[in-house]
Protein backbone atom coordinates (compact mmCIF):
# COMPACT_ATOMS: atom_id res chain seq x y z
CA UNK A 1 0.00 0.00 0.00
CA UNK A 2 1.42 3.84 -1.01
CA UNK A 3 0.37 6.43 1.31
CA UNK A 4 1.69 9.96 1.12
CA UNK A 5 3.51 10.67 4.17
CA UNK A 6 4.60 14.67 5.33
CA UNK A 7 7.78 15.30 6.27
CA UNK A 8 6.59 17.60 8.38
CA UNK A 9 5.35 16.08 11.53
CA UNK A 10 1.71 16.85 12.45
CA UNK A 11 1.85 16.55 15.82
CA UNK A 12 4.50 17.17 18.83
CA UNK A 13 6.02 14.66 20.08
CA UNK A 14 4.23 15.03 23.60
CA UNK A 15 1.08 14.62 22.04
CA UNK A 16 2.00 11.66 20.35
CA UNK A 17 3.36 9.78 23.18
CA UNK A 18 0.88 10.95 26.06
CA UNK A 19 -2.47 11.52 23.92
CA UNK A 20 -2.77 14.43 25.69
CA UNK A 21 -2.88 18.35 24.09
CA UNK A 22 0.16 20.22 25.11
CA UNK A 23 -0.69 23.65 26.62
CA UNK A 24 -0.61 26.72 24.87
CA UNK A 25 -1.11 27.06 21.37
CA UNK A 26 -0.67 24.07 18.83
CA UNK A 27 1.92 22.91 17.24
CA UNK A 28 0.65 22.43 13.75
CA UNK A 29 1.97 24.05 10.62
CA UNK A 30 0.32 24.62 7.96
CA UNK A 31 0.93 22.57 4.59
CA UNK A 32 2.59 24.64 2.12
CA UNK A 33 5.54 24.07 4.21
CA UNK A 34 5.08 20.17 3.74
CA UNK A 35 7.82 20.07 0.64
CA UNK A 36 8.11 16.65 -0.13
CA UNK A 37 5.21 13.93 -0.61
CA UNK A 38 6.89 10.48 -0.10
CA UNK A 39 5.33 7.84 -1.54
CA UNK A 40 6.23 5.27 1.32
CA UNK A 41 5.07 5.09 4.91
CA UNK A 42 8.01 6.76 7.14
CA UNK A 43 11.07 5.02 6.34
CA UNK A 44 13.36 3.82 8.35
CA UNK A 45 16.97 5.11 9.06
CA UNK A 46 18.12 2.91 6.40
CA UNK A 47 15.60 3.48 3.85
CA UNK A 48 15.88 7.29 4.17
CA UNK A 49 19.61 7.06 3.23
CA UNK A 50 19.32 4.77 0.14
CA UNK A 51 16.50 7.60 -0.38
CA UNK A 52 19.19 9.94 -0.27
CA UNK A 53 20.97 8.76 -3.50
CA UNK A 54 18.21 9.23 -5.30
CA UNK A 55 18.02 13.19 -4.12
CA UNK A 56 21.73 14.43 -4.46
CA UNK A 57 22.12 17.49 -6.13
CA UNK A 58 23.45 17.39 -9.13
CA UNK A 59 26.12 20.28 -9.57
CA UNK A 60 26.99 19.81 -13.30
CA UNK A 61 22.99 20.09 -14.43
CA UNK A 62 22.28 22.70 -12.01
CA UNK A 63 25.32 25.12 -12.53
CA UNK A 64 23.61 27.23 -15.27
CA UNK A 65 20.23 27.11 -13.64
CA UNK A 66 21.08 28.42 -10.32
CA UNK A 67 24.34 31.25 -10.52
CA UNK A 68 26.70 31.59 -7.67
CA UNK A 69 27.26 35.02 -6.83
CA UNK A 70 29.62 37.46 -5.04
CA UNK A 71 29.14 39.67 -2.39
CA UNK A 72 31.01 43.06 -2.27
CA UNK A 73 30.10 43.92 1.83
CA UNK A 74 30.76 42.62 4.82
CA UNK A 75 28.37 40.19 6.32
CA UNK A 76 28.65 41.55 9.91
CA UNK A 77 29.03 45.48 9.71
CA UNK A 78 27.83 45.65 5.89
CA UNK A 79 31.22 47.93 5.14
CA UNK A 80 32.41 47.66 1.61
CA UNK A 81 36.25 47.32 2.94
CA UNK A 82 36.67 43.82 2.41
CA UNK A 83 40.06 42.40 1.88
CA UNK A 84 41.40 38.93 0.74
CA UNK A 85 43.64 37.34 2.87
CA UNK A 86 44.23 33.51 2.00
CA UNK A 87 43.32 31.75 -1.08
CA UNK A 88 42.47 27.91 -1.42
CA UNK A 89 41.90 27.89 -5.36
CA UNK A 90 39.25 26.82 -6.96
CA UNK A 91 37.44 23.84 -5.44
CA UNK A 92 34.59 21.81 -5.73
CA UNK A 93 31.42 22.10 -3.52
CA UNK A 94 33.02 19.93 -0.32
CA UNK A 95 30.00 17.50 0.12
CA UNK A 96 29.23 17.45 -3.48
CA UNK A 97 30.31 13.01 -4.06
CA UNK A 98 30.38 12.15 -7.14
CA UNK A 99 28.65 8.11 -8.27
CA UNK A 100 31.37 6.14 -10.00
CA UNK A 101 29.45 6.80 -13.27
CA UNK A 102 29.69 10.81 -12.45
CA UNK A 103 33.89 10.68 -12.22
CA UNK A 104 34.48 11.43 -15.85
CA UNK A 105 32.22 14.24 -16.07
CA UNK A 106 33.45 18.05 -15.56
CA UNK A 107 32.72 18.83 -11.91
CA UNK A 108 31.48 22.60 -10.81
CA UNK A 109 34.75 23.93 -9.49
CA UNK A 110 33.99 27.72 -7.35
CA UNK A 111 36.46 29.92 -6.17
CA UNK A 112 37.58 29.79 -2.07
CA UNK A 113 38.70 32.55 -1.17
CA UNK A 114 38.99 34.27 2.26
CA UNK A 115 38.16 38.05 3.18
CA UNK A 116 38.80 40.16 5.88
CA UNK A 117 36.48 42.89 6.63
CA UNK A 118 39.03 45.58 7.69
CA UNK A 119 36.32 47.87 9.21
CA UNK A 120 35.01 45.08 11.63
CA UNK A 121 37.21 41.97 11.87
CA UNK A 122 34.70 39.73 10.08
CA UNK A 123 36.53 36.74 8.26
CA UNK A 124 34.34 35.00 5.42
CA UNK A 125 33.57 34.46 1.70
CA UNK A 126 32.43 36.27 -0.34
CA UNK A 127 31.42 34.02 -3.32
CA UNK A 128 28.15 32.47 -2.50
CA UNK A 129 27.25 28.94 -3.82
CA UNK A 130 23.47 28.44 -4.06
CA UNK A 131 21.93 27.20 -1.08
CA UNK A 132 19.69 24.97 -3.58
CA UNK A 133 22.73 23.43 -4.58
CA UNK A 134 24.46 23.00 -0.95
CA UNK A 135 21.62 21.57 1.73
CA UNK A 136 18.70 20.83 0.09
CA UNK A 137 20.19 17.08 0.05
CA UNK A 138 22.84 16.72 2.54
CA UNK A 139 25.52 14.03 3.24
CA UNK A 140 26.45 14.94 6.50
CA UNK A 141 24.33 13.10 10.03
CA UNK A 142 24.92 15.25 13.28
CA UNK A 143 24.32 11.11 14.63
CA UNK A 144 27.47 9.91 12.55
CA UNK A 145 29.58 10.92 15.62
CA UNK A 146 28.43 9.78 19.16
CA UNK A 147 30.62 12.29 20.95
CA UNK A 148 28.77 14.90 18.98
CA UNK A 149 25.32 13.38 19.62
CA UNK A 150 25.84 13.18 23.30
CA UNK A 151 27.18 16.60 22.95
CA UNK A 152 24.19 18.26 21.60
CA UNK A 153 21.88 16.01 23.62
CA UNK A 154 23.40 17.63 26.65
CA UNK A 155 23.03 20.86 25.42
CA UNK A 156 19.33 20.82 24.38
CA UNK A 157 18.85 19.27 28.23
CA UNK A 158 20.47 21.76 29.71
CA UNK A 159 19.29 24.56 28.06
CA UNK A 160 15.72 23.29 28.61
CA UNK A 161 15.78 23.52 31.85
CA UNK A 162 17.83 26.98 31.84
CA UNK A 163 15.30 29.14 29.59
CA UNK A 164 12.10 26.76 28.76
CA UNK A 165 8.84 27.10 30.99
CA UNK A 166 6.52 23.77 31.21
CA UNK A 167 4.86 23.57 27.30
CA UNK A 168 7.04 26.21 25.82
CA UNK A 169 8.57 26.37 22.27
CA UNK A 170 12.26 25.18 21.48
CA UNK A 171 12.68 26.06 17.92
CA UNK A 172 16.09 24.23 16.37
CA UNK A 173 17.70 26.27 13.52
CA UNK A 174 19.79 22.99 11.13
CA UNK A 175 18.21 20.88 13.05
CA UNK A 176 19.55 17.72 10.74
CA UNK A 177 18.31 14.34 11.74
CA UNK A 178 16.30 15.73 15.13
CA UNK A 179 19.42 14.23 17.67
CA UNK A 180 19.52 17.46 19.76
CA UNK A 181 15.58 17.72 19.68
CA UNK A 182 15.00 13.94 20.29
CA UNK A 183 17.07 14.10 23.76
CA UNK A 184 14.17 16.05 25.18
CA UNK A 185 11.04 14.43 23.13
CA UNK A 186 9.54 13.27 26.29
CA UNK A 187 9.46 16.19 28.25
CA UNK A 188 6.57 19.15 28.15
CA UNK A 189 7.35 21.27 25.76
CA UNK A 190 6.88 21.68 21.99
CA UNK A 191 9.42 20.93 19.69
CA UNK A 192 10.58 22.36 16.18
CA UNK A 193 13.16 21.90 13.78
CA UNK A 194 13.88 23.72 10.74
CA UNK A 195 16.15 22.55 8.33
CA UNK A 196 16.53 22.63 4.34
CA UNK A 197 18.08 19.20 3.73
CA UNK A 198 15.04 17.32 2.27
CA UNK A 199 16.64 13.42 2.91
CA UNK A 200 17.69 14.33 6.59
CA UNK A 201 14.37 16.39 7.39
CA UNK A 202 12.71 12.63 6.71
CA UNK A 203 14.52 10.76 9.31
CA UNK A 204 14.07 13.78 12.07
CA UNK A 205 10.44 13.10 11.08
CA UNK A 206 11.07 9.36 11.37
CA UNK A 207 12.39 9.81 15.16
CA UNK A 208 9.42 11.92 15.86
CA UNK A 209 10.83 15.24 15.75
CA UNK A 210 8.70 17.74 13.93
CA UNK A 211 10.55 19.47 11.31
CA UNK A 212 10.14 21.97 8.38
CA UNK A 213 12.24 21.42 5.86
CA UNK A 214 12.98 24.75 5.00
CA UNK A 215 15.31 27.37 4.86
CA UNK A 216 14.97 29.63 8.24
CA UNK A 217 14.13 33.12 6.96
CA UNK A 218 12.60 35.78 8.38
CA UNK A 219 9.77 35.17 6.63
CA UNK A 220 9.28 31.51 7.84
CA UNK A 221 9.98 33.07 11.39
CA UNK A 222 6.87 34.80 11.49
CA UNK A 223 4.79 32.20 9.91
CA UNK A 224 6.29 29.91 13.27
CA UNK A 225 5.25 32.54 15.61
CA UNK A 226 1.94 32.91 14.06
CA UNK A 227 0.93 29.36 13.83
CA UNK A 228 2.97 28.32 16.94
CA UNK A 229 3.63 31.55 19.24
CA UNK A 230 7.09 32.41 20.57
CA UNK A 231 10.37 30.64 21.27
CA UNK A 232 11.42 30.70 24.57
CA UNK A 233 14.58 28.90 23.40
CA UNK A 234 16.13 28.90 19.90
CA UNK A 235 19.34 26.91 18.95
CA UNK A 236 21.31 27.26 16.02
CA UNK A 237 24.17 24.73 15.89
CA UNK A 238 27.45 25.00 13.02
CA UNK A 239 24.54 26.91 11.21
CA UNK A 240 25.30 30.70 11.30
CA UNK A 241 28.04 30.26 9.41
CA UNK A 242 26.15 28.49 6.48
CA UNK A 243 23.79 31.36 6.04
CA UNK A 244 24.60 34.34 3.43
CA UNK A 245 22.30 36.68 4.52
CA UNK A 246 22.70 37.10 8.36
CA UNK A 247 20.60 40.13 8.89
CA UNK A 248 17.68 38.07 7.90
CA UNK A 249 18.31 35.76 9.99
CA UNK A 250 18.75 37.92 12.95
CA UNK A 251 15.21 39.42 12.03
CA UNK A 252 13.92 35.68 12.15
CA UNK A 253 15.58 35.59 15.50
CA UNK A 254 13.90 38.81 16.73
CA UNK A 255 10.78 37.91 15.21
CA UNK A 256 9.77 34.69 17.23
CA UNK A 257 12.16 34.98 20.67
CA UNK A 258 9.97 35.27 23.41
CA UNK A 259 10.69 38.74 25.69
CA UNK A 260 12.66 36.66 28.08
CA UNK A 261 13.79 33.44 25.65
CA UNK A 262 17.48 32.67 24.34
CA UNK A 263 19.14 32.21 21.55
CA UNK A 264 21.89 29.53 22.16
CA UNK A 265 23.94 28.88 19.01
CA UNK A 266 27.10 27.32 18.41
CA UNK A 267 29.81 28.30 15.74
CA UNK A 268 33.39 26.93 15.42
CA UNK A 269 35.61 29.53 16.94
CA UNK A 270 37.97 31.76 14.38
CA UNK A 271 40.25 31.88 16.89
CA UNK A 272 41.17 27.99 16.97
CA UNK A 273 41.06 27.56 12.87
CA UNK A 274 43.94 30.78 13.22
CA UNK A 275 45.75 29.37 15.96
CA UNK A 276 45.81 25.28 15.18
CA UNK A 277 45.61 25.95 11.52
CA UNK A 278 42.70 24.41 10.96
CA UNK A 279 42.63 25.94 6.96
CA UNK A 280 40.74 22.65 5.94
CA UNK A 281 37.52 23.62 7.66
CA UNK A 282 37.27 26.77 4.73
CA UNK A 283 34.75 25.41 2.41
CA UNK A 284 31.88 27.29 0.38
CA UNK A 285 29.46 25.96 2.89
CA UNK A 286 31.08 28.23 5.69
CA UNK A 287 31.32 31.67 4.80
CA UNK A 288 31.55 33.07 7.88
CA UNK A 289 34.30 32.40 10.28
CA UNK A 290 33.45 34.06 13.52
CA UNK A 291 35.25 36.15 16.32
CA UNK A 292 33.18 38.00 19.27
CA UNK A 293 33.83 41.52 17.75
CA UNK A 294 31.80 40.83 14.34
CA UNK A 295 29.62 38.60 16.42
CA UNK A 296 28.39 41.94 18.66
CA UNK A 297 28.75 43.82 15.73
CA UNK A 298 25.84 41.53 13.89
CA UNK A 299 24.17 41.11 16.95
CA UNK A 300 23.76 44.20 18.26
CA UNK A 301 22.49 46.07 14.71
CA UNK A 302 19.45 43.70 15.68
CA UNK A 303 18.79 44.57 19.15
CA UNK A 304 20.21 41.39 20.60
CA UNK A 305 22.70 41.39 22.94
CA UNK A 306 25.82 38.53 23.70
CA UNK A 307 25.30 37.69 27.46
CA UNK A 308 27.46 34.18 27.64
CA UNK A 309 30.00 32.66 25.51
CA UNK A 310 31.52 29.38 26.55
CA UNK A 311 34.39 27.33 24.94
CA UNK A 312 34.12 23.76 23.71
CA UNK A 313 37.02 21.46 21.93
CA UNK A 314 34.36 20.06 19.53
CA UNK A 315 34.89 20.57 15.90
CA UNK A 316 38.41 21.86 16.33
CA UNK A 317 37.00 24.73 18.85
CA UNK A 318 33.88 25.87 19.22
CA UNK A 319 32.00 28.60 21.30
CA UNK A 320 28.94 28.24 22.72
CA UNK A 321 26.99 31.71 22.60
CA UNK A 322 23.87 33.24 24.74
CA UNK A 323 22.04 36.22 23.22
CA UNK A 324 18.69 37.73 24.82
CA UNK A 325 16.76 41.14 23.29
CA UNK A 326 19.22 43.95 24.38
CA UNK A 327 21.82 46.08 23.97
CA UNK A 328 25.95 45.80 24.24
CA UNK A 329 27.16 42.56 25.71
CA UNK A 330 27.98 41.72 29.29
CA UNK A 331 31.36 42.09 30.93
CA UNK A 332 32.30 38.68 30.42
CA UNK A 333 32.15 39.35 26.81
CA UNK A 334 33.65 42.65 26.85
CA UNK A 335 37.01 40.57 28.20
CA UNK A 336 37.26 38.26 25.18
CA UNK A 337 37.39 41.35 22.88
CA UNK A 338 40.38 42.63 24.87
CA UNK A 339 41.60 39.22 24.23
CA UNK A 340 41.35 39.16 20.80
CA UNK A 341 42.98 42.65 19.98
CA UNK A 342 46.23 40.58 21.48
CA UNK A 343 45.80 37.83 19.44
CA UNK A 344 45.06 39.87 16.16
CA UNK A 345 42.70 37.81 14.91
CA UNK A 346 41.56 40.94 12.79
CA UNK A 347 45.42 42.16 11.85
CA UNK A 348 46.24 41.39 7.57
CA UNK A 349 49.54 40.74 9.31
CA UNK A 350 48.09 37.65 10.98
CA UNK A 351 46.42 36.37 7.83
CA UNK A 352 49.63 36.70 5.79
CA UNK A 353 51.39 34.50 8.52
CA UNK A 354 48.73 32.13 8.45
CA UNK A 355 49.20 32.01 4.06
CA UNK A 356 52.59 31.34 5.02
CA UNK A 357 51.62 28.59 7.08
CA UNK A 358 49.11 26.79 5.17
CA UNK A 359 51.49 26.69 2.18
CA UNK A 360 53.84 25.32 3.97
CA UNK A 361 51.34 22.64 5.57
CA UNK A 362 50.84 21.71 2.24
CA UNK A 363 54.20 21.29 1.23
CA UNK A 364 54.99 18.99 4.16
CA UNK A 365 52.30 16.94 3.55
CA UNK A 366 52.69 16.03 0.06
CA UNK A 367 56.17 15.63 1.00
CA UNK A 368 55.49 13.05 3.43
CA UNK A 369 52.81 11.33 1.49
CA UNK A 370 55.33 10.75 -1.28
CA UNK A 371 57.94 9.32 1.37
CA UNK A 372 55.86 7.07 2.42
CA UNK A 373 54.69 5.84 -1.23
CA UNK A 374 58.62 5.36 -2.23
CA UNK A 375 59.06 3.52 1.01
CA UNK A 376 56.52 1.10 0.03
CA UNK A 377 53.97 2.13 3.29
CA UNK A 378 50.15 1.55 2.11
CA UNK A 379 48.61 5.02 2.83
CA UNK A 380 44.96 5.19 3.37
CA UNK A 381 42.58 8.23 4.76
CA UNK A 382 40.15 7.87 7.29
CA UNK A 383 36.64 9.96 6.89
CA UNK A 384 35.10 11.42 4.54
CA UNK A 385 33.70 14.94 5.78
CA UNK A 386 33.69 18.20 3.92
CA UNK A 387 37.23 18.88 5.61
CA UNK A 388 38.71 16.21 4.01
CA UNK A 389 37.50 17.21 0.87
CA UNK A 390 39.15 20.87 1.23
CA UNK A 391 42.44 18.94 2.42
CA UNK A 392 43.13 16.63 -0.40
CA UNK A 393 41.38 19.21 -3.43
CA UNK A 394 44.01 22.04 -2.08
CA UNK A 395 47.06 19.85 -1.76
CA UNK A 396 46.24 18.03 -4.81
CA UNK A 397 46.45 14.66 -2.80
CA UNK A 398 45.36 12.29 -5.50
CA UNK A 399 44.49 8.46 -5.51
CA UNK A 400 47.93 7.97 -6.85
CA UNK A 401 48.95 8.77 -2.82
CA UNK A 402 46.00 8.16 -1.07
CA UNK A 403 43.79 5.20 -2.79
CA UNK A 404 40.54 5.34 -0.97
CA UNK A 405 39.03 6.66 2.09
CA UNK A 406 36.86 5.14 5.02
CA UNK A 407 33.73 6.67 6.09
CA UNK A 408 30.97 5.00 8.51
CA UNK A 409 27.89 6.88 6.64
CA UNK A 410 26.67 4.53 4.63
CA UNK A 411 24.92 7.20 2.82
CA UNK A 412 28.70 8.45 1.84
CA UNK A 413 29.97 4.67 0.55
CA UNK A 414 30.08 3.94 -3.10
CA UNK A 415 30.74 7.38 -3.91
CA UNK A 416 33.91 9.61 -4.08
CA UNK A 417 35.37 12.29 -2.85
CA UNK A 418 34.80 15.20 -5.06
CA UNK A 419 37.86 16.62 -7.16
CA UNK A 420 40.32 14.10 -6.05
CA UNK A 421 37.84 11.18 -6.58
CA UNK A 422 39.12 8.58 -3.96
CA UNK A 423 36.34 5.71 -3.90
CA UNK A 424 34.42 5.86 0.06
CA UNK A 425 34.86 2.39 1.56
CA UNK A 426 33.13 0.91 4.15
CA UNK A 427 35.09 0.15 7.81
CA UNK A 428 34.90 -3.69 7.06
CA UNK A 429 37.04 -3.13 4.38
CA UNK A 430 39.88 -2.31 7.02
CA UNK A 431 40.72 -5.66 7.57
CA UNK A 432 41.43 -6.52 3.59
CA UNK A 433 43.36 -3.48 3.44
CA UNK A 434 45.79 -3.56 6.07
CA UNK A 435 47.33 0.11 5.87
CA UNK A 436 50.65 1.16 7.73
CA UNK A 437 49.77 5.16 7.70
CA UNK A 438 46.04 6.29 7.83
CA UNK A 439 45.49 9.82 7.10
CA UNK A 440 42.90 10.91 9.60
CA UNK A 441 40.95 13.20 7.92
CA UNK A 442 38.39 13.44 10.13
CA UNK A 443 41.08 14.81 12.97
CA UNK A 444 38.14 16.28 15.31
CA UNK A 445 37.11 12.77 16.10
CA UNK A 446 40.18 11.77 17.01
CA UNK A 447 39.60 10.17 20.55
CA UNK A 448 36.02 8.62 18.96
CA UNK A 449 38.11 6.84 15.98
CA UNK A 450 41.28 5.46 17.79
CA UNK A 451 39.37 3.92 20.49
CA UNK A 452 37.25 2.49 17.97
CA UNK A 453 40.22 1.09 15.47
CA UNK A 454 41.91 -0.61 18.29
CA UNK A 455 42.04 -3.44 15.95
CA UNK A 456 43.43 -1.98 13.23
CA UNK A 457 46.22 0.13 15.43
CA UNK A 458 46.66 -2.99 16.98
CA UNK A 459 47.46 -4.90 13.32
CA UNK A 460 50.30 -2.14 12.77
CA UNK A 461 47.79 0.81 11.45
CA UNK A 462 49.26 4.50 12.38
CA UNK A 463 46.93 7.29 12.41
CA UNK A 464 48.29 10.50 11.22
CA UNK A 465 47.04 13.99 11.34
CA UNK A 466 46.89 16.39 8.31
CA UNK A 467 49.71 18.81 10.60
CA UNK A 468 51.54 15.59 10.25
CA UNK A 469 51.36 14.17 13.99
CA UNK A 470 51.11 10.68 15.00
CA UNK A 471 48.43 9.65 17.13
CA UNK A 472 47.93 8.63 19.76
P1 LIG B 1 32.83 15.87 10.45
C1 LIG B 1 30.58 19.12 9.49
O1 LIG B 1 31.76 19.16 8.72
C2 LIG B 1 29.43 19.57 8.68
P2 LIG B 1 32.51 17.84 8.27
C3 LIG B 1 29.00 20.97 8.83
N1 LIG B 1 29.16 21.67 7.57
C4 LIG B 1 29.74 21.79 9.81
O2 LIG B 1 29.46 22.95 9.93
C5 LIG B 1 30.89 21.23 10.53
O3 LIG B 1 30.77 19.83 10.67
C6 LIG B 1 31.16 21.89 11.84
C7 LIG B 1 32.90 9.99 9.56
N2 LIG B 1 33.20 9.21 10.76
O4 LIG B 1 32.00 15.79 11.67
C8 LIG B 1 31.49 10.53 9.52
C9 LIG B 1 33.69 7.91 10.59
O5 LIG B 1 33.86 7.43 9.47
O6 LIG B 1 34.26 16.09 10.66
C10 LIG B 1 31.64 11.80 8.72
O7 LIG B 1 31.50 11.55 7.34
N3 LIG B 1 33.93 7.19 11.72
C11 LIG B 1 27.56 20.95 9.23
O8 LIG B 1 31.83 17.17 7.13
C12 LIG B 1 33.06 12.25 9.02
O9 LIG B 1 33.76 11.13 9.51
C13 LIG B 1 33.75 7.68 12.98
O10 LIG B 1 34.00 6.97 13.97
O11 LIG B 1 33.93 18.23 8.08
C14 LIG B 1 33.12 13.33 10.06
O12 LIG B 1 32.63 14.52 9.57
C15 LIG B 1 33.27 9.04 13.12
C16 LIG B 1 33.09 9.62 14.48
C17 LIG B 1 33.01 9.76 11.98
O13 LIG B 1 32.18 16.93 9.56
Amino acid sequence: MTTTTPITSECNSNERQSGEPNHGRPNRLPHEFIPIPLTTPLPTQALAERYLHEVRADFSQHQSAIADWERHTCRACLGPDLETVLSLGEQPPANAYLKPDELSRPEAKYPLDVRLCTSCGMVQLAHVVPPELLFRSYLFFTSSSRHMADHFSQLMTNCANEFVPPGGLIVEIGSNDGTALSAIQRRDVRLLGIDPARNISVMAAARGVPTIAEFFTETLASEVRRVSGAAHLIVACNVLGHIDDLDDVCRGIKTILAPNGAFVFEVPYLGDLVAKLEYDTIYHEHLSYFAIKPLVTLLNRHGLRLERIERFEVHGGTIRCVARHGEGMSRGVADWLNDEVELGIGDPLTWETQTRQVAANRRALLARLLELKASGKGVIGYGAPAKGTVLLNYCGITTELLPVVIDSTPAKQGLHVPGTHQPILAPSELERLTPDIILLLAWNHAPEIVAREQALIARGGRFLTPRLEFLP
